[in-house]
């Protein structure tokens, strides 16, 4: 904390420093929330050092960050809207960088803290979940015209599932920590969905389906909602903008929202897919991306759903069998924890696709 009272004198923030206080329940970066006084009032900010292993290249990672909420304000703020709320608000340091390095090579970058805010950590009742559908299809409209070009890959081959697989199989092959012998079950779950993984990306690559700038990330805790109205207020995490696939963002939304527990719950008897608010999230997301899905979009959303669940248990499992290096950990098995209630999520999503063909269907205008 001693380090963090020194380095804030390097941005732009306005009034006294009081703390910092560790603050979310992100898996990537280490995140704070700082207190200023100013004149006997109290103001936020957010303080993020940036997870280097994760994000190597951060002068990419907050060139796109800094562009895409640059574009989105000024389009808040053209349609009366209040940008330092709608969307996260960069504070520069005092040489008027969009981030810090440190002495030790760590890089800190800061944000406006957005008040009375909340976010859900599952599943939070149909109205949420349509909104919160509405604000990242929104989201994703509101990127339509965005110069795509302009953005760098951060993570390469983030949402590329084939990839994911293969890195899967190293891992399992490497068996660097000898724990593959622990995660048989979910080891073949994975081996018996293997064709799952070219589906969306050949999709892409071919042009059945387009291109576009998408938020790759879309937890519903990447979502702040109003704490009074629950009305969705902002969609934060802009770390992983990249061109990709509409699909993407839909079902991994899904994977988190949608779920009837928590993704580390340890008794499976708790997780199963909740089609209500599956119904309640598409209805929000058909309706913020106001019609522009193509139609080998909208036959796919489920589908979409199902792959962005099985990737992710994929990467919980191999980051298990990798030893604990991507994501954050409470626990020792904490990640083959967390690949079960996804592999869990997706048989029950399995069991119910031809119902979640019909409501992507339903909604389409
Ligand atoms: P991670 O990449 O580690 O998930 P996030 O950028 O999502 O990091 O931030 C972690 C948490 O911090 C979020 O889930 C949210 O609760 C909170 N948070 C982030 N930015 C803001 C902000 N500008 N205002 C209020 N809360 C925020
Ligand atoms: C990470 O950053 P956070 O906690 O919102 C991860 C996502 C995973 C998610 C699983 C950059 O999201 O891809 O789906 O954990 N982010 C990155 O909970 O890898
Ligand atoms: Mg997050």
């Amino acid at each position: 904390m001693e380090k963090i009272g020194q380095l804030v004198k390097s941005f732009c923030f306005e009034g006294t420093f009081i703390d910092a206080v560790p603050y979310g329940n992100g898996h990537i970066n280490d995140t704070y929330a700082l207190t200023y006084e100013n004149g006997g009032a109290t103001r936020r900010y957010i303080l993020q050092k940036m997870n280097k292993s994760v994000f190597p290249d951060t002068k990419t990672l907050m060139h796109n960050v800094a562009l895409v909420t640059d574009f989105l304000a000024k389009k808040i703020r053209e349609r009366g809207g209040d940008s330092e709320r709608e969307t996260l608000t960069l504070i520069r340091t005092k040489k008027g960088d969009d981030y810090l390095v440190d002495e030790d090579g760590e890089s800190w970058r800061a944000f406006l803290f957005i008040e009375n805010t909340l976010s859900y950590q599952s599943a939070a009742g149909a109205e949420v979940l349509e909104d919160a559908g509405r604000a990242f299809g929104t989201f994703i409209a509101g990127l339509a015209d965005f110069d795509a070009s302009q953005l760098g890959e951060v993570i390469r081959n983030f949402h590329d599932t084939r990839d994911r697989y293969a890195k899967f199989v190293a891992a399992l092959e490497a068996d660097k920590v000898g724990r593959a012998a622990t995660a048989s079950d979910e080891i073949a779950f994975v081996k018996r969905r293997k064709d799952y993984c070219p589906r969306i990306v050949t999709m892409l690559e071919s042009g059945q389906i387009p291109l576009r700038v998408t938020h790759n990330d879309t937890k519903l805790n990447n979502v702040l909602v109003d704490a009074e109205t629950k009305k969705a207020v902002c969609v934060i995490d802009l770390d992983t903008i990249m061109p990709g696939s509409l699909l993407y963002d839909f079902g991994d939304a899904v994977r988190f929202g949608c779920s009837t527990a928590e993704e580390d719950e340890k008794d499976l008897s708790k997780v199963d897919f909740d089609i209500s608010m599956y119904e309640a999230f598409t209805k929000g997301f058909l309706a913020g991306t106001g019609g522009s899905l193509t139609d080998t979009e909208v036959d796919n959303l489920a589908f979409g759903a199902i792959l962005m669940t099985y990737e992710c248990g994929m990467r919980f499992l191999t980051d298990y069998l990798d030893g604990d290096n991507y994501f954050k950990t409470a626990y020792s098995d904490h990640n083959l924890v967390r690949c079960r209630t996804q592999f869990r999520l997706v048989e029950k999503m399995e069991a119910r696709l031809d119902e979640m063909n019909a409501i992507a269907r339903k909604y389409v205008k």
